[in-house]
């Protein structure tokens, strides 16, 4: 923390600009020795919160032409004085003042290391520092608006709020800890476990809007999976409006998986094309089939595409079926704007035989040629996701794992401590669990750290963040 940061800022790439950000106590003079204005106004001399336009040197050699930014401590995102210099977007001209930075005292910060500082120096808690890398993640305005909500502190809020109020239950419950000869009353000992079940309730309640949030912030995954030739590329293409597999009538085209995001929604959606599952021709389009089944294993959702004007199911179609086993499954008639001849209940009875292993979301008639169906497709997505909790509720949500954990835990030692009330055990041992409790609230926004779990939540990160 005593030492001077340094990081580009922005993604590595061609841009208009890039922005090499600098945190700590030397920001200024570093960037005093490498920062000059045409008037040969230092960095040293500039106002906090002003942009400045001159040049970045190295000794007598000019390294790019920058607007550089002083943000003076404590109003700066990591509370130490923050310099950030404005460059062009190359890769050389940043790289060179970054390089000219740490040669002159910097040190290349790690990932997330600035969101770390902003964390350790009490500008924001760490749900919110979560909430700046799930912004940056973000692939949807929806899971953009719930990581802002969160960022804005409406997480921490709620969960100060039901902090406090555990905190003046553990209170009464120490008082009569203290104060034994004041005998507790019948009614003060409901009125507390009232107020406990009160409490475990909203949390319940929180903790259940997890799969929702899940969902917004890390997507769902959805495979493309069937026989050669069925038209799954196709269908990629189709629900991303452009031609982004190789479609060609030979089957076994597709040899590695492809992933896209779309949006289906609101929902972000990862979703992979596969190769066409049959016995290969050759060792690459076996590697394929290898990493197609994997797909089907790792995803939330399976589409399972068959060919409509075929008369029946082959053997080839029941293979792919079977290996859906324990997945939510789409059923997927494509070419329908052709006759098509296969029937939605030899389609459903495949998939629900023979001990319904599988959950099945129903079926979708379309054609990935023409499009018609698409949209149909999309609300089958949609109304599946529901089906797992996604409920377009209002509301704060818990995005994150680390949060729903760190509040079930919270859960059980309420239940704990209500156990401990109703028997009439001593009260000691329900001010532990209240305690305890407490703690594990407190893990949420990091008023109660280790810091192994720092290093894990940062380490998600991007540099320069
Ligand atoms: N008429 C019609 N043809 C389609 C439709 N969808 C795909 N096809 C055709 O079916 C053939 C195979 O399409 P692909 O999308 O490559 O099929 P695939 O399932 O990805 O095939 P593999 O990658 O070989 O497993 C191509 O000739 C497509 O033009 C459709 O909706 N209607
Ligand atoms: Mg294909």
């Amino acid at each position: 923390m005593d030492d001077t940061i340094a990081a580009i800022s922005t993604p590595l790439g061609e841009g208009g600009i890039g922005i090499i950000r600098l945190s700590g106590k030397e920001a200024v003079s570093i960037a005093n020795r490498m920062f000059v204005t045409p008037t040969g106004k230092t960095a040293a001399r500039l106002a906090s919160h002003s942009i400045t336009y001159g040049y970045i040197k190295d000794g007598q050699d000019i390294l790019d032409e920058v607007l550089l930014s002083v943000m003076l401590a404590p109003n700066s995102f990591t509370k130490e004085d923050v310099v950030e210099i404005n460059c062009h977007g190359g890769l050389i001209p940043l790289r060179r003042v970054l390089d000219a930075a740490i040669k002159n005292g910097a040190r290349l910060a790690s990932p997330g290391e600035f969101t770390l500082r902003a964390f350790l120096n009490g500008r924001i808690d760490l749900t919110q520092a979560e909430a700046v890398c799930d912004i940056i993640q973000a692939r949807t305005q929806e899971s953009a608006a719930v990581a802002l909500q969160q960022l804005s502190g409406g997480l921490s809020q709620r969960l100060s709020a039901i902090s406090q109020e555990l905190i003046g239950i553990c209170a009464h419950v120490e008082a009569y800890i203290d104060f034994p000869e004041e005998d507790i009353e019948l009614s003060t000992h409901d009125d507390i476990l009232n107020q406990l079940q009160t409490l475990q309730d909203t949390l319940k309640t929180l903790s259940g809007t997890y799969d929702r949030g899940r969902f917004l912030r890390e997507g769902l995954s959805i495979a493309i999976a069937g026989k050669p030739n069925v038209g799954k590329s196709s269908l990629l293409n189709s629900l991303m409006e452009r031609d982004r597999a190789i479609v060609t009538p030979t089957p076994g085209t597709t040899r590695d998986t492809i992933e896209e995001y779309i949006n289906v929604k609101g929902i972000p959606v990862r979703i992979i094309d596969t190769a066409g599952i049959r016995t290969a021709d050759d060792l690459a389009e076996s590697v394929g089939v290898n990493r197609s089944i994997m797909a089907i294993e790792a995803a939330n959702i399976v589409l399972i595409v068959f060919d409509g004007t075929q008369h029946s199911l082959t053997h080839e179609d029941t293979s792919v079926i079977n290996r859906t086993t324990n997945k939510t499954v789409i059923a997927i008639i494509n070419k329908a704007d052709q006759k098509v001849l296969l029937s939605d209940k030899d389609v459903k009875d495949a998939l629900l035989h023979p001990l319904k292993e599988r959950v099945y979301a129903g079926t979708v008639t379309l054609s990935a040629k023409t499009g018609q169906g698409i949209e149909d497709l999309k609300q089958a997505i949609f109304d599946c996701t529901m089906k797992v909790g996604f409920e377009p509720k209002e509301g704060i949500l818990i995005t994150n794992l680390r949060h729903k954990t760190a509040i079930d835990n919270t859960v059980s030692a309420l239940t704990q401590a209500i156990n401990c009330l109703k028997d009439s055990a001593p009260l000691e041992i329900t001010a532990l669990e209240l305690t305890t409790a407490l703690n594990y609230l407190g893990e949420i926004t990091g008023t109660v750290t280790a810091n192994d779990i720092l290093n894990k939540i940062f380490e998600d990160f991007c540099i320069g963040k």
